[in-house]
């Protein structure tokens, strides 16, 4: 088999800032441009290499910013398009690559677009939107909405119906039109010329949609975004677009499609076809979610699809990520947030996430093992989701006690509360009496300035770990191998590159452990450790593991 082909986007490690809860320079409560410049040396002594904001358009927020009002404007919020030069004239200098969120399988309904497209059935912008009539009084199809409700929305102007796959703020794009595609790639010109390296592209699978708008099934219904992320021309349009804008730039690009199988993100990613370089597999960070229930998983499980996800040639390559903005904290999802083990386990998911193969995405504030937020009451969300899903859950006769529960495993708003900066008011995220969403009041104990000072913390394991990363090509570009995929504790596995193997064992348990190793594994040293007290000396045929204690050897 053909080695994989090295390129920069394989290397380089990435971290997600969603700017609304980075930094607030202004004091109003919410993050913005400038707080994000002041915080760019605590990125370069973190050791990353690229940043991917979430977006920083103008947008009247009713996701969040992932509704876009006017795609060359720079969110009041946020601040102005000279902070946004500024920002990428700064991240240059200091070498770390920047690239942006591009949302443009729907916009906001308040773009002009869309308001010129509701105006008449004869107005030429009509066209850049998906508009249905009913069904006699019904809607076009059954199709549901992300955000809850029905997917299509009547408009009283026309009496047609508009499709919205998340909430009625949220017109989807109709690609079939040409004209519309063209304004995309403007879009994309605009910004890649200004020196951004690339892009993040939101739900980018949806883009092409089934045209008959068929009913789905009761089954479909279940998961509407398996239809969703299934159109006939998505290949289509994805080449066209690095055809006509991104071969032309030495830029990285990501898809994110929640809903995507394995074998269409290997078929976006497969570096022969030239579509996308890399795309986000929700299997793992989705492990055991069914919607909004975050249900029970095996490690064995786990570790099935991470050998999935590399089961392929070297014609694509994964992303490893295992939280988000949209996702709660891996700490508390994959670790254990519990006083005792917190620090140990963040550690360890430190290590696989910095190990495994494939491009790694860091999301903020877990270099610190931010945790996620205990919600006390319905009102103290923020999320659209929620708001959207609400009485709809209920009515099928959830208990609301129930769903708080399950939310309090599986909100997105979990990563969505404040940076944990220090432990001065707001944790030092803002001089406002209060933040725009709750901060986490362990901050107090759980903060960047702390963590920094101290060499045992996970800032500096993270810091550490990218250092090794950086200096060792064979863990980037080795060969990836699950030693033990049915160990119950323990996740195992080594990297095997031109001139070492190294071996990762993970005791992702809060009991301890002990693991039998292959002859072969005699001589290798260990290189790292999230544990200060464990064995030193030579490695033995049995390893034993202290409660999720994390090691890292090398062969010889
Ligand atoms: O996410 C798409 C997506 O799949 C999630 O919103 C998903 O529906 C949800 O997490 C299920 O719990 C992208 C963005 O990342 C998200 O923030 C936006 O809300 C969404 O698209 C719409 O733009
Ligand atoms: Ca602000």
């Amino acid at each position: 088999m053909s080695r994989p082909k090295k390129v920069w986007w394989k290397e380089q490690v990435v971290y997600q800032i969603y700017p609304r809860s980075f930094k607030d320079a202004n004091g109003d409560g919410i993050g913005d441009l400038q707080g994000i410049i002041s915080k760019i040396d605590y990125l370069v002594e973190l050791g990353i290499d690229i940043v991917w904001l979430s977006p920083h358009f103008d947008s009247p927020n009713a996701d969040n910013g992932y509704d876009i009002r006017d795609y060359k404007k720079v969110m009041e919020a946020f601040g102005t398009m000279n902070d946004f030069d500024e920002m990428l004239a700064k991240f240059k200098q200091k070498g770390i690559k920047l690239i942006i969120d591009l949302v443009v399988n729907h916009s906001s309904d308040e773009h002009v677009w869309f308001k010129e497209s509701k105006s008449s059935k004869e107005n030429p912008y009509r066209d850049y939107y998906i508009w249905r009539s009913g069904r006699g009084t019904k809607e076009p199809s059954n199709w549901p909405s992300f955000f809850g409700g029905s997917a299509w929305e009547k408009d009283s102007e026309t009496e047609e119906y508009y499709l919205h796959y998340f909430s009625k703020k949220q017109p989807d794009l109709n690609w079939e039109n040409s004209q519309l595609r063209e304004e995309v790639y403007a879009i994309m010109r605009f910004w890649l010329d200004k020196g951004v390296d690339g892009f993040r592209m939101d739900v980018i699978p949806l883009i092409s949609k089934h045209q008959d708008f068929q009913d789905m099934s009761a089954t479909e219904l279940k998961h509407p975004e398996t239809i969703y992320a299934s159109g006939p021309r998505i290949h289509e349009f994805l080449r066209e677009m690095n055809d006509t804008v991104l071969s032309k730039y030495d830029v990285m690009t990501v898809g994110e499609g929640f809903g995507v199988t394995t074998a269409l993100t290997q078929r976006m990613t497969d570096e022969r076809r030239k579509e996308l370089n890399l795309s986000f597999l929700f299997d793992i960070i989705r492990v055991g979610r069914d919607n909004w229930q975050q249900g029970d998983f095996t490690l064995p499980e786990l570790k099935e699809l991470f050998t999935t996800q590399n089961d392929t040639d070297n014609f694509h390559w994964p992303t490893v990520f295992l939280n988000n903005h949209d996702n709660p904290r891996s700490v508390s999802k994959f670790g254990c947030d519990s006083e005792e083990n917190r620090v140990r386990s963040a550690k360890l998911l430190a290590l696989l996430t910095l190990t495994q193969r494939g491009t790694p995405f860091l999301y903020q504030g877990e270099e610190i093992g931010m945790t996620n937020y205990c919600f006390k009451s319905f009102d103290e969300f923020d999320d659209v989701e929620i708001r959207g899903n609400y009485r709809q859950i209920l009515q099928s006769g959830v208990g609301a006690l129930t769903y708080l529960a399950e939310l309090n495993k599986s909100s997105r708003d979990h990563s969505r509360t404040p940076m944990q900066w220090s432990n001065s008011h707001q944790g030092g995220f803002t001089t406002a009496e209060k933040s725009w969403l709750a901060i986490n009041e362990n901050y107090t104990h759980i903060n960047a300035e702390s963590q920094q000072k101290d060499p045992d913390s996970i800032f500096n394991f993270y810091k550490k770990l990218l250092e090794i990363r950086r200096r060792n090509e064979d863990l980037v570009y080795g060969d990836y191998f699950d030693i033990a995929p049915d160990h119950e504790q323990v996740f195992a596995y080594t990297r095997t590159g031109v001139d070492k193997t190294f071996l990762i064992v993970l005791n992702m348990s809060s009991k301890k452990v002990s693991l039998k190793l292959d002859a072969m594994f005699l001589g290798y040293k260990l290189i790292v450790s999230n544990s200060t007290d464990h064995y030193k000396g030579p490695i033995k045929e049995t390893l034993e593991l202290a409660h999720w204690e994390a090691r890292m050897y090398v062969s010889a």
